[in-house]
């Protein structure tokens, strides 16, 4: 891997990535390799090592489906003879190790279709022809930024809020682009989510092929790797690229002023032993995490609890849970994982659930990456690319359109379309399977509105199976207050505890809370918003020049997908608006009011149409009046495009 030091540019730091490299295993070992691929994905890295097209012709066709089997109905017969055929092409590979010409557009459009089962939009190929990097290309380079004189790139200086996901990603483009740059990070090390969130069972919930950076592929232990593997996935990298050294540990942002007069932010910091400094910069770009805040429900009596009480989120690790009488408020991702661990050592666990959730149940959700999957992972050339595109098309892309609402649908409730009828449908037989003998039990997990119109969660069952444990008990009478002993529910019932544990989330609609950010004119970004956090393209804010967002307003997804590919398309663009500052010698750009505004009428229309903005069940991703304030309604490919670039006529220039 080539790390330039600021000022010293290349084209691009992860090009070495993609090259595909010689392969010296013998046949026994390539034969046992091939058993656990997945069928789709090696029939496309098999074009790519021979050429040939006509394997797609024949009578082997993936179905179409979103979820269920992931060789998508190829049978055991047709498997093993994809498996033969690779199994010579990658021995023939390994006697001469070069590859034919690259697919056409055209192959990549057939392959494309062939491998989700349905006609694709040439759009579709322009995605995936960039992000296959056919030619070691890096999709989300910013090549505008190299044009720039060296000496202008030097003199301008950006501060990163957050050293998670999103501020290393930006730290690493930046460094690619040679702008001096200073991360910001509350916490001592780096990591966000994965170095704060440590209850048991912590583990990333979208498959981790996909949750990762595109040009920093990882060998996942787990296809849903656990938080301590996520955080060293993340300290490592930071590590291998240089970006601790740029990064001011314990010190947090406590605000930031905009100088109108010499356009500049100026960026007020706190460090853990009190001390506060002010420091410049041209640009800011906040990484802070939508989910990054701990939220305490409003349920009287909160204080008067006299045992032990925390927040998922901030687990107490001292406090041994065995043999003790456990509360828990919530049925969210997080007391979805940790609540079949501490079940079983547990006296006794109570959970209260408002809401019940959907879950979409996973075979592979605890299950380790097959050694042969491994190999062909690292080894055979493109099959990683491909596997990678078919988790986005299963897990995100091809699900979109299962919680689309239909206008010829008779929408309720119960679902807002055929397909999310369906969806339901497969949801709630999973549930009837696993509930079989529990009606009571099963009443209460069935949800009562349609599908994605909150997060479902991924389970391979071991959510249902605690839930029906003799210590486990699922309560969904209403809370009334917390006493001293534990909590009361509407019928009266005082359940008391010794341990009360609060999975209630974040503070998700208060974006960069609690940090106080000054605009143009001294107007404050939380008075700017009120209740109504808007960003255009989640990413910039009238009034607010050169301040940029990484999973701003509108930013979240519902179904799985993965943050990480949001936040390289957010980083690629905002590279794309300091080159056009600089290009043309400009000091600040500020998106125009008529050009956010018109764009978030479109994004609010979006998620009009989709379950989450139907139903009027409580989640997150709502305000108080009921505006998404959270979701991106559209295809990913969609933001793909809108970000590839910035549109000089979209901003204003000083
Ligand atoms: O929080 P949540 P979370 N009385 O907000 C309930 C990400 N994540 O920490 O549904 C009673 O989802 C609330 O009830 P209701 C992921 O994006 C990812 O679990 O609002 N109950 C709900 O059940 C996720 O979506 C991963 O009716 C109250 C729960 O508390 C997000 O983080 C893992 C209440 C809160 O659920 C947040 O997940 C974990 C009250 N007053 C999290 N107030 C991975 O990928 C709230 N609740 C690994």
């Amino acid at each position: 891997m080539k790390v330039p030091e600021v000022g010293i540019i290349e084209e691009s730091i992860v090009a070495d990535s993609v090259k595909p490299a010689p392969i010296f295993e013998n046949d026994a070992t390539l034969g046992a390799a091939l058993e656990a691929a997945h069928i789709p994905s090696l029939m496309m890295a098999l074009v790519h090592l021979t050429g040939d097209m006509s394997l797609l012709r024949g009578d082997i066709q993936p179905e179409v489906a979103f979820l269920g089997d992931a060789n998508a109905g190829i049978t055991p017969e047709q498997q093993q003879s994809v498996r033969e055929i690779a199994l010579n092409a990658l021995k023939k590979y390994r006697d001469n190790p070069t590859l034919p010409a690259p697919p056409s557009q055209a192959d990549i459009q057939e392959m494309l279709t062939f491998l989700i089962g349905q006609e694709v939009s040439e759009a579709y190929v322009d995605f995936l022809t960039a992000e296959l990097a056919l030619e070691g290309e890096d999709p989300y380079a910013q090549p505008e930024v190299f044009d720039i004189p060296q000496e202008r790139r030097s003199e301008f200086r950006v501060v990163v809020i957050g050293a998670g996901m999103s501020g290393l990603l930006a730290g690493v483009r930046l460094q690619e682009a040679g702008i001096p740059f200073e991360i910001i990070e509350k916490n001592p090390d780096v990591g966000g989510t994965w170095l704060e969130n440590t209850y048991p069972g912590c583990r990333v919930d979208s498959p981790n092929h996909v949750y990762s950076y595109s040009f920093h592929p990882q060998d996942w232990p787990q296809h849903f790797s656990q938080q301590k593997v996520l955080r060293s996935y993340f300290s490592d990298f930071a590590t291998d690229y240089g970006l601790r050294e740029h990064t001011r540990f314990n010190t947090e942002v406590t605000s930031a002023r905009f100088d109108e007069g010499n356009r500049i932010w100026r960026v007020e910091l706190a460090e853990n032993d009190g001390s506060t400094e002010t420091v410049e910069a041209n640009a800011i770009i906040s990484a802070v995490g939508q989910l990054n805040r701990p939220r305490f429900p409003d349920i009287p009596g909160r204080e008067r609890f006299a045992g032990v009480s925390f927040h998922s989120a901030q687990w107490q690790h001292e406090q041994d849970l065995t043999g003790k009488r456990v509360g828990v408020i919530g049925t969210g991702a997080s007391a979805f994982q940790f609540v079949p661990i501490i079940s079983q050592t547990c006296n006794e666990v109570r959970v209260f659930q408002r809401t019940a959730p959907w879950v979409i149940p996973n075979p592979e959700y605890f299950q380790d990456v097959p050694n042969g999957k491994h190999w062909l992972l690292n080894h055979m050339p493109f099959y990683a690319k491909w596997f990678r595109f078919s988790m986005f098309w299963r897990t995100a892309e091809g699900l979109l359109a299962a919680v689309a609402a239909d206008d010829k649908w008779q929408r309720s409730e119960r679902s807002v379309s055929e397909m999310n009828d369906l969806f339901r449908g497969m949801l709630t037989s999973n549930l009837e399977e696993n509930l079989a003998d529990d009606p009571d039990l099963l009443a209460k997990c069935i949800p009562d509105y349609p599908p994605g119109a909150k997060r479902a969660l991924i389970d391979d069952g071991a959510w249902l199976r605690s839930l029906k444990r003799n210590n486990v008990h699922l309560l969904t009478d209403p809370i009334s207050e917390i006493t001293a002993k534990g909590v009361k529910t509407l019928d009266g019932t005082e359940h008391e505890f010794d341990v009360l544990i609060y999975a209630t989330g974040f503070l998700a609609s208060s974006f960069l809370h609690p940090m106080k950010i000054y605009g143009n004119e001294g107007v404050e970004l939380h008075d700017a918003w009120g209740d109504e956090p808007r960003a255009y393209k989640g990413i910039t804010i009238p009034g607010f020049p050169n301040l940029f967002c990484c999973y701003g307003p509108n930013t979240n997804i519902v179904v799985n997908g993965s943050i990480i590919f949001f936040s390289e398309c957010e980083i690629r663009y905002v590279l794309g608006c300091l080159a056009m500052l600089m290009q043309n010698d400009h000091a600040a750009m500020e998106v125009k009011r008529d050009v956010h505004d018109a764009y978030n009428k479109v994004i609010d229309a979006g998620n009009k149409d989709m379950a989450w903005g139907q139903s009027s069940v409580n989640t997150w991703y709502k305000n108080q009046n009921g505006r998404i304030t959270q979701n991106w309604p559209f295809t990913l490919l969609r933001f793909w495009q809108e970000t590839r670039e910035p549109d000089a006529a979209d901003y204003m220039f000083d």
